[in-house]
C-alpha cells in the first residue's frame, strides 16, 4: 500500500469580474473551433505537439492511473499506411456496413471514404486507452474508468491544439485495430481515436451546422 501524502494546493482565487471575463474569453475561443477535413501540408514543430499532448495528460483519471498513450506520428510512411488501412475500413462502412439512418445523419457533414488528410496533415495523434497496466515484472495492474479518463484527456488535447492555433479533426475509423500494428503498441492498449492536427488548407470550407443553445443543453435545478 502506498502512503497518503499531501502537498499544499496551488490555487489562485480570482476577482469575480476576472472570472467572468476569463469564462467568456474561453467560451469565445472554443466556439471558434471547427472540425476541419481539408489540411495543408505545412509543417508544425514537434514542440508544439508535445506541449499540447502534455496538457492533455493533465486530465483527471481513475485512481490517477493516467491510462493513456499518445502516439504522435509525422513519418510519411506511417501516415500512408494509416490512410490505406483507414480508407479500406471506411469503404466497407460507406458501402453497406453503415445503416441508412447512420448515413443520413452524416449527410450534412459531407464525409466519405476518402481520407487524404491522413497523409496531408503534418501530425496524426493516435490515442490509446490502456485497458490495464503492465508492471515491470509483467503483472497486470487493474485500471479504472478508462474510457472516461481517456475521453477527458482527448477533449483537453483538442482544446489545447485549438488554443495553440492548430486545426484538428477527430477521426474514428472502425474497427481501428490496425493502429496497434502500425503504431507498434501492445494488445492491452485499445485505440480510441485519431486526432489529426495541422493548418487548414487555404480554401478550406466547413459544413454549415449549428451548435445547440444553452437552453437545449443545460437543465438548471436552482
Ligand atoms: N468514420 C467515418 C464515418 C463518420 C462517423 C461519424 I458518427 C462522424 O461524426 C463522422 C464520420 C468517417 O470518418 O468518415
Amino acid at each position: 500500500m502506498t502512503a497518503y501524502r499531501t502537498v499544499p494546493l496551488s490555487f489562485d482565487t480570482l476577482a469575480p469580474e476576472a472570472m467572468r471575463q476569463r469564462a467568456q474569453d474561453f467560451r469565445a475561443l472554443l466556439t471558434r473551433r471547427r472540425t476541419v477535413r481539408d489540411f495543408s501540408d505545412r509543417p508544425v514543430p514537434r514542440e508544439l505537439i508535445e506541449a499540447c499532448v502534455m496538457s492533455a495528460a493533465t486530465a483527471p483519471s481513475g485512481a490517477n492511473q493516467q491510462p493513456w498513450t499518445f502516439v504522435c506520428i509525422s513519418k510519411a510512411e506511417l501516415k500512408a499506411q494509416i490512410r490505406v488501412a483507414a480508407e479500406e475500413e471506411e469503404r466497407t462502412f460507406y458501402a453497406g456496413r453503415a445503416s441508412a439512418e447512420w448515413l443520413e445523419a452524416l449527410a450534412p457533414l459531407g464525409t466519405d471514404a476518402d481520407k487524404p488528410f491522413l497523409e496531408a496533415a503534418p501530425w496524426l495523434i493516435a490515442i490509446f486507452a490502456q485497458r490495464f497496466g503492465l508492471r515491470d515484472d509483467g503483472r497486470k495492474v487493474k485500471h479504472y474508468y478508462v474510457p472516461e479518463s481517456v475521453g477527458i484527456a482527448s477533449g483537453l488535447l483538442i482544446a489545447s491544439l485549438h488554443n495553440a492555433g492548430l486545426a484538428t479533426l477527430t477521426h474514428t475509423p472502425s474497427p481501428m485495430g490496425f493502429l496497434n500494428e502500425i503504431c507498434g503498441r501492445p494488445d492491452n492498449e485499445k485505440p480510441l481515436m485519431l486526432v489529426v492536427a495541422g493548418y487548414p488548407s487555404e480554401h478550406a470550407v466547413v459544413p454549415d451546422i449549428r451548435r445547440k443553445e444553452a437552453d437545449e443543453v443545460i437543465v438548471w435545478r436552482e
